[in-house]
């Protein structure tokens, strides 16, 4: 029997290297796109894939270029489309508006584009967010709940979905957005809150840092892990219809909670190496986004596990054993 093929844009971060190991455990055939750069030096770019490098089939291009996309669809032809790779830190996007919006949306339409008329029959998944709703209206927030983004990061990925939807029901892709709430894991990039802070508490436990400078400590969050909304993405693709879902835990943390769960980890009291720094507070962060995922579980029978202590502490013992192995790179 031939192998399913899956692609998967953005497959050298946090997202695609699990989703990567998921699909080849499935025995999935899979191919990833990568920047050529990263191809060239794939031990500082590729770290989070180096594992899986011989089982997979890498191609160099940009999805936010039309042609690149067309001729790597048109070359895979792939079963399964996961269209991970975005500009994703909140942050940048309010800095570098034009870049980020056209980035995030034509990347996605392009590969719709193309799926459509190179291979229709090909499942395709979209990386929708939690920042889609934004200043929320309401809390919890579910797939009825009105999107209001705070952020061109935001903006991008409500157009994006708008584009999913179009192609369901206007051309008949099997297209589906999986509005997936903060999800972390080992990882992580360092730029985000928690691998900022565990990556630190490494540092500062082995005697390599002295403090950590944040931003808004009572900011809270609805953070999942990562490897469990990876199978989210598999399953919405594997279902019997087409359908957006909401991917969460439905608790919230605030940072300072994670602060003290990840100090502690070491031993040591947060309260000692924290700077808090207003100047790094982000805008309109009031409402809480908090994600109600029964859609998910009575559908796709999709629950999160791993407890929030758990995810701080795995996360903070990873750190350590990366940084004594020489491995961290920020
Ligand atoms: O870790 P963050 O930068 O993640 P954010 O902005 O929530 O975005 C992440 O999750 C979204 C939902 O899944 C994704 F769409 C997005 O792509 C990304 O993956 O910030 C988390 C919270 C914020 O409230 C921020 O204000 O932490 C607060 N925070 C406080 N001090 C900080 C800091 N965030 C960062 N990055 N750095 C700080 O020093």
């Amino acid at each position: 029997m031939r192998r399913s093929k899956a692609l998967i844009t953005g497959i050298n971060g946090q997202d695609g290297s699990y989703l990567a190991e998921l699909l080849l455990a499935k025995d999935y055939e899979v191919h990833g796109v990568v920047r050529r750069e990263a191809i060239e030096d794939p031990s500082h770019r590729l770290t989070n894939i180096r594992h899986v490098l011989d089982r997979i089939t890498l191609h160099a291009g940009s999805v936010d270029n039309h042609l690149a996309s067309y001729k790597i669809i048109s070359k895979v032809r792939p079963d399964e489309c996961y269209h991970l790779a975005a500009a994703s830190f909140v942050s940048y996007s309010l800095d570098d508006e034009l870049s980020v919006l056209s980035s995030n949306f034509n990347s996605t339409h392009f590969l719709l584009a193309s799926i459509r008329e190179l291979v229709p029959e090909c499942r395709f998944y979209f990386a929708g967010s939690s920042e889609m709703f934004g200043d929320a209206e309401v809390s919890p927030q579910n797939e009825n709940t009105r999107f209001n983004p705070r952020s061109i990061y935001g903006i991008s990925k409500v157009a994006g979905h708008h584009l999913v939807n179009n192609y369901r029901r206007h051309h008949n892709v099997f297209a589906c957005t999986g509005i997936l709430y903060n999800h972390e894991s080992p990882r992580r990039g360092y730029e985000f809150v928690t691998r900022k802070i565990t990556s630190t508490v490494a540092k500062i436990y082995l005697g390599q840092a002295n403090g950590i400078d944040l931003g808004n400590l009572e900011a809270r969050r609805d953070w999942g892990y990562a490897p469990e909304y990876v199978e989210a993405m598999w399953q919405m693709l594997n279902s019997d219809v087409p359908d957006d879902y909401v991917i969460a835990t439905g608790e919230l943390h605030s940072v300072r909670q994670f602060l003290e769960l990840a100090f502690s980890a070491v031993g040591l009291d947060y309260t000692n190496y924290v700077e808090v720094r207003p100047d790094f507070f982000r805008p309109d962060e009031s409402i809480p986004l908090i994600g109600d995922y029964s859609k998910a579980a009575s559908t796709l029978g999709w629950t999160p596990r791993k407890k929030f202590e758990d995810i701080v502490e795995e996360m903070v013992q990873q750190d350590i054993q990366l940084l004594k192995a020489g491995g961290m790179t920020s």
